[in-house]
């Protein structure tokens, strides 16, 4: 009887040791590993189950028994180990083999924005007139005849008024035809003194060509303080346009506007040839006293210009429609 119990734990053994070597072997994720583990050491496991039998054997045989269940449990911990490590390197691996990256392969084109030229111009205006002491303001496209007419000295058979000339819209309102409009309300809700520049689109019923267009951007400059004078209105536009088309020969030639006066257009020497440039002028006294200042105390100048121009000056451009086209083997040249 002995013989035969010692002769089936001493097979038991063997045959865990040789079951669990192919197990283990052909064990292919690390929670599979695991569920062996606990199979053949856990506290259930099959190893513990083999051991409570060696309570039956006599005396003499559980040093031999003993000593072959620790060489069993013991190579079971060394291939548990082994295919452990073995199981880790081939995920690394694979994480590996998936996340390489191919430097040599051709990066994906992203197009390089630029800036549109007349945002050029648009900036590069601010730049110099904030260096000058000004505040940009902006204000509404549509607007009332009080305030792209009337409060600009504009008399109702001004010409300027023409249904031929504005876009009148059915209720009465108007797109404004410049913004002179802005600074009207920004005078109605602030004391003098100020400095303004006032951008925004503008409209006109012209009819297309290569130097009109029936919606474009203007800038409008307005200072208004103690004392300012025709000299201050011309050092002022002198400095502005030195920094604008650099050190270029300019001119002033009388001229009227209705909300200005005196009033004067400005001239560049541009490749040999006078380009004119802007409008300006001393604010009309009427239009400081419409707003509410009086003209006694307060004086100022005014000056206004087209971005396409300036635009098409500075660039050589020959066509102001190229500047709404969005072509951009035009655009890529800026
Ligand atoms: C031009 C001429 C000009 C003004 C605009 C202005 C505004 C106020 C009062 C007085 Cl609130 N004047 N603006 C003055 C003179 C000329 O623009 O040729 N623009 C394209």
């Amino acid at each position: 009887m002995t013989s035969v119990q010692l002769t089936d734990l001493e097979k038991q053994l063997q045959e865990l040791d040789s079951e669990s070597a192919v197990a283990i072997a052909a064990a292919t994720t690390l929670e599979q590993l695991e569920q062996l583990r606990v199979a053949y050491l856990g506290k259930k496991g099959q190893l513990g189950l083999i051991l409570r039998g060696m309570g039956q054997l006599p005396g003499e045989e559980r040093p031999r028994i003993g000593a072959l269940a620790n060489t069993v449990k013991e190579a079971l911990q060394n291939k548990l180990e082994q295919r452990q490590s073995a199981l880790q390197a081939a995920q690394i691996e694979s994480v590996l083999a998936a996340e390489t990256i191919d430097v040599s392969m051709p990066g994906v084109q992203r197009p390089q924005g630029r800036i549109h030229p007349l945002n050029g111009v648009i900036d590069r205006v601010f730049d110099i007139c904030v260096g000058l002491g000004y505040t940009v303001a902006t204000g509404p496209e549509m607007e009332t005849d009080y305030y792209n007419f009337e409060a600009l000295n504009t008399p109702p058979d001004h010409p300027a008024r023409d249904m031929q000339d504005t876009f009148y819209l059915p209720d009465g309102n108007l797109l404004r035809t410049h913004t002179s409009s802005v600074q009207i309300r920004y005078m109605e809700s602030h004391t003098p003194p100020l400095r303004i520049v006032a951008p925004g689109r503008v409209y006109r019923r012209d009819t297309v060509d290569a130097t009109h267009s029936a919606v474009f951007h203007q800038i409008e400059l307005l200072a208004i303080d103690k004392g300012l004078t025709f000299t201050d209105l011309k050092g002022t536009i002198k400095e502005f346009l030195r920094q604008m088309f650099g050190e270029v020969a300019i001119r002033f030639r009388p001229s009227y506007f209705p909300f200005t006066e005196p009033s004067a257009e400005v001239d560049v020497q541009w490749q040999g040839r006078w380009l004119e440039v802007l409008g300006c002028g001393m604010v009309d006294p009427n239009v400081l006293k419409i707003v509410g200042y009086d003209p006694e105390a307060y004086t100022g100048f005014a000056a206004g210009f087209g971005v396409e121009r300036f635009a098409m000056v500075l660039h050589e451009i020959d066509d102001i429609r190229r500047l709404y086209a969005s072509d951009l083997r035009f655009l890529r040249q800026f």
